[in-house]
């Protein structure tokens, strides 16, 4: 598991050389814009289980064949499971936006998890439409301009959309 600093480090250390300017550069930039990085954070965290029913409403609504007797959400026990798996992968992507690097999502959520959707008969593609959805609830409360100094946050949200389409690329 790495984050923006130990990953420039590893790939530094692996030629033998030096952190280069333009490495540099970059790590300053994380820094001077770290409290905006923690802020998008900590938004999606506190409003995560909105984040995930809302979404997961969303989902169903469109695919009501999930939720019918025979689909994939149906039971409490599904249903459950669902909006569960859609937590977990919502939390690793709050951890990817505070490391600043994808390998903690990567390695301990994304790691082998279409296959794990394929062995259960679950549909990746739905996940995936999950996913979508989250991202765009994320990014909503992650560029609400209410109560908080506004400033420029396009590079942040375009780093959150990143984990979540790696995410959703991940499980079809
Ligand atoms: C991944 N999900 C499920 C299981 C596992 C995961 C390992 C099987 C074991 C169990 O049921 O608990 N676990 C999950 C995850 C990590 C992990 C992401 C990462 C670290 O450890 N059903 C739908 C939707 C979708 C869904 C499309 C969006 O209709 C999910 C939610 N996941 C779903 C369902 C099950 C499941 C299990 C329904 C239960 C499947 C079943 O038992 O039939």
């Amino acid at each position: 598991m790495l984050d923006a600093f130990a990953k420039v480090i590893a790939q530094a250390d692996a030629r033998g050389e030096f952190l280069s300017t333009k490495q540099i550069e970059a790590l300053e930039l994380m820094l001077s814009e770290g409290n905006k990085r923690l802020d998008v954070v900590n938004r999606i965290t506190c409003n995560a289980s909105n984040i995930v029913t809302s979404s997961a409403r969303a989902l169903f609504s469109e695919q009501t064949q999930l939720i019918q007797p025979g689909g994939n959400a149906y039971t409490n026990r599904r249903m459950a499971a669902c909006l569960r798996d859609m937590e977990i992968i919502l939390r690793y992507i709050t951890y990817s936006m505070a490391a600043g690097d994808s390998s903690v999502l990567d390695d301990r959520c994304l790691n082998g998890l279409r296959e794990t959707y394929q062995a259960l008969g679950t549909p990746g593609a739905s996940v995936a439409v999950a996913i979508q959805k989250m991202k765009e609830a994320s990014i909503s409360v992650a560029n609400d301009l209410n109560g908080i100094t506004s400033g420029d946050c396009q590079s942040l949200i375009a780093e959150l959309s990143v984990y979540f389409e790696r995410a959703a690329a991940a499980v079809v």
